[in-house]
Parts: structure tokens; sequence; C-alpha cells
């Protein structure tokens, strides 16, 4: 089926802002030209984000099925379950939100404020589990859904990311098409594209969408933030593989499509390092634009890495996909540098 014969609720603003990014471009010596498109202000709902995006797929699904209540999971300072919670309570739905210990953070505050604090507020029905990292199926999150259908209502179990679903790459597919028409508009094109990629749907699903152009000078790269590279690498491919399929790409995915550089991870999913706190720092000091010490900081360290290296090189114009995560940002307040 055609990318846009697929229902898709409306739960965006609209096109996600983009812009120049000059002083930064500055800052790295001025010779590549360096863009950023917004999906960290894409919507009103609970501070919006890349999983905003991915679930104006999966929530014409809910409402098409009649489902009551999503059930999803992440760790504990998830953006994920918080915008889940968000677009639940706009749709008037029921949420339950398995939040795990992905990250091996002792600090008394990383359990109460940025988006669990957010996810509560939105009356969220938090269920903290103790498990470590691992973007897969978990069995407390097998349990969530069952719990729902026990008390006799009827679950839309939406994995982590929203990324292992089969609708889970159409939002960035669109974002893709979405940017394509930006540049038509504005008459500039992007040869890079870089995205922040973790549980892999937002850059599977570029992937698949820019594959629907079928030209050769645009290079997508994924910075990894997983620390756990084979399993997000695995997971790129295969949901790029399955959206191209599903929007009738019409030819095989190659491998030099599905980048994931390695290098900006830091030591641990979730934990910052001095390449990550440096990129924070330059992006907000040179054009005000946030950043979070457990994503973006991380994608955008990628971006500053590969410009200075020149695997960026000189006279490239790159789009910086901005994904969110801004709100983890109290959780790290004791992170020197980010207090
Ligand atoms: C996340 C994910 P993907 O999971 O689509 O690869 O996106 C990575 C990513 N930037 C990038 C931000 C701000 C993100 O929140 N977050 C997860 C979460 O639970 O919040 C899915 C891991």
């Amino acid at each position: 089926m055609a990318l846009a014969d697929f229902p898709r609720h409306p739960l965006l603003f609209g096109p996600s802002p983009i812009h120049p990014l000059p002083r930064l471009s500055e800052a790295l010596g001025g010779d590549v030209e360096i863009w950023a498109k917004r999906e960290d202000c894409n919507s009103g709902i609970a501070f919006g984000g890349n999983k905003v995006r991915k679930l104006e797929y999966l929530v014409a699904d809910v409402l098409a099925t009649g489902c009551d209540t999503l059930v999803s999971i992440g760790g504990i300072q998830s953006n994920h379950t918080r915008q889940v919670t968000g677009v639940a309570r706009h749709l008037g739905l029921g949420c339950v939100t398995v939040q795990e210990g992905w990250v091996d953070w002792d600090d008394d505050i990383y359990d109460t404020v940025g988006n669990i604090q957010l996810t509560r507020i939105m009356g969220g029905d938090v269920r903290i589990d103790p498990a470590g990292f691992d973007i897969g199926v978990r069995d407390s999150w097998k349990e969530a859904i069952a719990s729902v259908e026990e008390a006799g209502g009827t679950p839309y179990a939406i994995p982590a990311g929203a990324s292992d679903h089969p609708l889970g790459g159409l939002g960035f597919a669109n974002w893709a098409v979405e940017l394509a028409q930006q540049e038509a508009e504005l008459e500039v094109f992007f040869d890079h594209v870089v995205v922040c990629s973790v549980t892999g749907s937002s850059h599977a699903g570029m992937i698949a969408g820019f594959a629907l152009e079928d030209r050769d000078d645009r290079r997508v790269v994924g910075i990894d933030a997983s620390a756990t590279l084979g399993a997000t690498l695995d997971q790129v491919s295969r949901i790029a593989r399955s959206t191209a399929d599903a929007i009738e790409v019409g030819r095989d995915l190659r491998d030099d499509e599905i980048t994931v550089v390695a290098g900006y991870e830091g030591p641990a999913y979730g934990i910052p390092d001095e390449g990550t706190i440096e990129a924070i720092h330059l992006c907000a000091r040179t054009e005000g634009m946030l950043t979070d010490p457990v994503y973006e900081g991380k994608s955008m360290a990628g971006l500053i890495g590969m410009v200075r290296s020149g695997e960026i090189p000189a006279g490239s114009r790159v789009m910086y996909c901005h994904l969110g995560g801004q709100p983890a940002l109290p959780a790290y307040a004791r992170v020197p540098g980010l207090g």
C-alpha cells in the first residue's frame, strides 16, 4: 500500500519546523551547513517528540480496533512512555506503562522528576520494574497487557519506542516525505541526515521513506545511543526492510543504506560522557537549542565528531533530526555541567 493510503490520526501541529543552525555551523569551522528539523516541538501533547509522530499511525489502528487502554514499556526516564501516556489522555484512553531500571543511576531524584513526573501528572498507571536495559519483548510488559485483560479492559500493546510493531516505521517514513516537501519549497537539499538510534524505528522509517525517492546522493547516518550496537543495528535493518515492503518501495534495501555509527554512546545507555556534555553545551551555547544526555546529546556529539573528522565532508548540507528528550534533563541535574 502507498504510504499516503495508511490511516493516520493527526497528533502533530503539522510539518515539524526546519531551520538553519548558523552559529553551530560556524563553531565547527563553517564548511558544513547544519540545519535542524524539530520533533522536540512537533506537538502540543506532553511536550511532543518522536513517539508522538510514530503514534499517528498506531493510534489509527487503536481507534479502528476499539481498544481502550494503551500498554507500553521503557526506562524510568522514558520519553516514550511519557508520550504514550499523553496521547492516551488526549484520546480519552487508559494507559499502563512498565518503567524498568534501564539506567544504573544512583540519584534519588531520578525516579521523581522529569519524564516520570510528567507521566504521573497525566495520571498514568506507572509500574516500576527493576529489570535492566533491553529493547526486546519483556515479561513485565506481557504481564501488564494480561492485567488489563483480567480487569475487563481491551489493551493495545505498544512495544518499546513504538518500534517493533508493523506500523512502527511509518511515522518516520512520512518524516522523510515531509522533509522532501520542505526542501522543494525552500529549494535546498540535505545530502546528510543525522539521527539518534536506539529502538530503531525513527532511523529505520526514514531509511524506508527516503528509499521511495530512489536517489543515491542522500546519506542517512544513525548514531547509536543504545550501547548495544548489534541489537540496534538488527532492529533498524529489520524495521527498515519491513517498512520498505509495507510502503511498496519496490526494491531491496542495500546494506549501505543502513548505517549505525558507534563511538558516541558513552559508557552505557543513559549515561553521558565528556563528549555528550560538550555537545550539549556547544549546541545550547551557540544556538539555544537544548539536547539531553541520553539521546540527542549523543547524536549531536556524533554530528560534531563526524564534521570535525571530515567523515561529513566540507561542502555538505546536514539535517540534524532532533527527536526530543529534553524533559529528562532535571533527572541529570547533579551531573557536573548539567546542573
Ligand atoms: C529516543 C527513544 P528510536 O527508539 O526510534 O531509535 O529513537 C531513539 C530516541 N531520541 C532518540 C529521543 C529523545 C528518544 O526518546 N526513546 C525510547 C524511550 O523509551 O524514551 C525508546 C527508547
